[in-house]
């Protein structure tokens, strides 16, 4: 049985959904971020990250999003949330590693730039640029995507859950989905789906 940590609100979310998605039995651990569960000597043991989304699974623990989303697309083939052939499932890794590596990181810089300060001042300057940056990292998404309707096509993918996490790095800091139409019309048909929103209710997300 797969059993996944997370905190309400959190990246988590992605793996969240695509778990109900594909309709994989699994459990729930409620690592909760704002009272520091992350950085408790029982969760570190598990993730010595300090980090969620973490998915243990019958072969070992997981970390790192794009893993555990490929994983779970992959282990529940039927689902058909995992794009076949080398170049679609290059496309969707890149497309991974872009959210993962570039958009998450952006704005981690919001709550956690001391990770890559020292000093105040360095701090607060660059604070100041965390909403330019998540704003360039939806202006490349809306260019490069088709979204037509989905992030890889015309098939749901497990890149799906992942890009919708965009629409909350841009929410999180007051920028409007109207100047990103594909990225809204996006963000609105993954909201419809029944597993989004059991899991948005969950996480208590509107
Ligand atoms: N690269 C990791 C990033 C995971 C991550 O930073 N998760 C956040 C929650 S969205 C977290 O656990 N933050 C706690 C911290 O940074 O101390 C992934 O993609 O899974």
């Amino acid at each position: 049985m797969l059993k996944l940590y997370y905190s309400k609100g959190s990246s988590a979310i992605a793996a969240h959904v695509l778990l109900a998605e594909v309709g994989a039995a699994h459990t729930l651990v409620e690592i909760s971020i704002p009272k520091g569960a992350h950085t408790s000597d029982a969760f570190l043991a598990i993730n010595p990250k300090g980090r969620v989304p973490v998915l243990e699974t019958p072969q070992g623990v997981l970390t790192e999003n794009p893993a555990i989303l490929e994983y779970i697309a992959d282990t529940y083939p039927e689902a058909g949330l995992a794009p076949e052939g080398a170049f679609a499932k290059a496309k969707a890794r890149a497309l991974s590693a872009y959210l993962c590596a570039t958009a998450h990181v952006a704005f981690a810089h919001k709550q956690r730039g001391l990770r890559w300060a020292r000093e105040e001042s360095s701090l607060k300057d660059m604070q100041s640029k965390v909403a330019e940056n998540i704003r360039d990292c939806a202006v490349f998404l809306e260019n490069d995507l088709d979204l037509a309707p989905w992030a890889m096509g015309e098939s749901y993918s497990y890149c799906d859950p992942y890009l919708m996490l965009m629409a909350r790095w841009l929410k999180a800091n007051d920028i409007a989905l109207d100047p990103f139409p594909k990225l809204a019309r996006h963000f609105d048909a993954i909201k419809a789906r029944p597993a989004t929103q059991e899991v948005f209710a969950l996480h208590g997300l509107s």
